[in-house]
């Protein structure tokens, strides 16, 4: 029988967390951004950053990039690679820009002008390839379409019109490709989106290709909503394609993993790790990525403390009883299936986290680690001065 220490140890191995380039960069809500100076300004700041959290945290090996964000017109997917690996991280996850452009006013994939739709699906090819031309497994689309009025347009004419685009997408996938379609509830459209929940996003993978699955932003439920229960009917479907990790207290709000609720995060991966449990311990091949871009924390302070969050949920689950929770539950002894449960989530592993780390020549805190480094106050005076080159000017003066 592995010890606690053992059984974490193990599950942290096969844990890896990619970090999203948008993370790094200034961003904000709709009501405006406070400026960071060392706020990345470009790729090679956002890889530089990346490189940085995954020589701290061990488990950060690939970025996730936004097409139109990281590779403007011009960009040589090659250097980008060659890039990434001189710093030890390689591209991840492939994310389309399918909103932002005007020609999206009225959506994208969805939309009832045919050149919108035409441009949408061009560039969603132009994603697929330079996933392959980027070596990365995953294109992983969030459709950002819907209405804001009742009677805007049909709501079937524009399932009809996005289930097009995507099998006409699906069929430029490489093998070992994988399509990820996102769903949200809302925003930016008030009245209806287009791929609004997991249904909706199960049955379109169902419908464009074997190489489509689902993605589960767990920042884009309602409230009430039971994520755990998603993942486990998809994860059962074979349909659970990948995650983005964030947290929320009202909406998409984009907080840091864990920061609201860790409990729902922590059951999230009990049902990952009893999946696995039950199928030969073998985990079924998902992307664990972070999609966050906080605008009050530290932009890299904020991306470590989800990384170590993550790692510490993903432990504190792989420390559930499994054989004694299916005894509790065959018997009906619902206290003991939820002390169980409770067991492992109260469980402190920050002494088998460490000890993971130092096996691996990694500081036992990697943001104490980043605070000692100065990483941060040398790329603020790297940065500034480059904004100040380069002519960007921040809204607001930051002290
Ligand atoms: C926003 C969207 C969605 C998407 C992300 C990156 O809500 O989560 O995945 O931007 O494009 O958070
Ligand atoms: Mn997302
Ligand atoms: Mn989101």
């Amino acid at each position: 029988m592995d010890s606690p220490t053992e059984l974490i140890h193990r599950s942290l191995d096969a844990f890896r967390i990619e970090i999203p380039s948008w993370g790094f960069a200034d961003t904000g809500t709709r009501f405006g951004k406070f400026h960071q100076p060392a706020a990345a300004i470009d790729l090679d700041d956002k890889l530089a950053d990346a490189s940085h959290v995954h020589r701290l945290t061990g488990c950060c090996p690939t970025i996730a990039v936004h097409v139109l964000w990281d590779f403007t017109p011009g960009t040589d997917p090659g250097e980008v690679v060659r890039k990434a690996q001189a710093l030890g991280i390689a591209i991840g996850s492939i994310n389309p820009t399918l909103f932002q452009d005007q020609i999206y006013k009225w959506g994208s994939i969805a939309s009832p002008d045919p050149a919108a739709r035409e441009q949408a699906a061009a560039h969603l090819v132009d994603s697929v390839l330079l996933g392959q031309a980027t070596g990365s497994r995953a294109v992983s689309l969030w459709i950002a379409d819907g209405t804001n009025y009742p009677g805007q347009d049909s709501i079937r004419a524009r399932k009809k019109r996005l289930e097009e685009v995507l099998e006409a997408t699906h069929s430029h996938l490489a093998p070992g490709q994988v399509l990820l379609i996102e769903y949200k509830p809302f925003e930016p459209a008030f009245y209806q989106t287009d791929m609004a929940d997991w249904g909706m996003a199960f049955l379109t993978a169902k419908k464009t290709g074997p190489q489509a699955k689902v993605l589960v932003d767990t920042g884009h439920h309602y409230l009430s909503q039971n994520i755990e229960q998603i993942v486990a009917w998809l994860l059962d479907e074979g349909m659970l394609g990948g995650f983005h990790f964030n947290d929320r207290r009202y909406a998409d709000d984009d907080l840091t993993l864990g920061s609201i609720d860790p409990y729902q995060i922590f059951r999230i991966f009990h049902e990952i790790h009893l999946y696995a449990w039950e199928n030969g311990g073998v985990y079924p091949e998902i992307e664990y990525m972070i999609d966050q871009s906080h605008n009050l924390k530290p932009k890299i302070e904020a991306m470590i403390q989800t990384v170590c969050t993550a790692q510490e949920l993903y432990a504190k689950a792989a420390l559930v009883d499994l054989p004694a929770l299916a005894r509790a539950q065959a018997e009906c002894n619902v206290v003991d299936a939820e002390m169980i449960l409770k067991k492992a989530f109260n469980t402190d592993v920050s002494a088998a986290l460490e000890s993971w780390r130092a096996a691996r020549g990694l500081a036992p805190d990697p943001l104490q680690a980043h605070r000692a480094s100065g990483y941060a106050g040398k790329a603020a005076a790297e940065r500034t001065r480059r904004r100040q080159e380069l002519g960007i000017v921040t809204l607001q003066s930051y002290a």
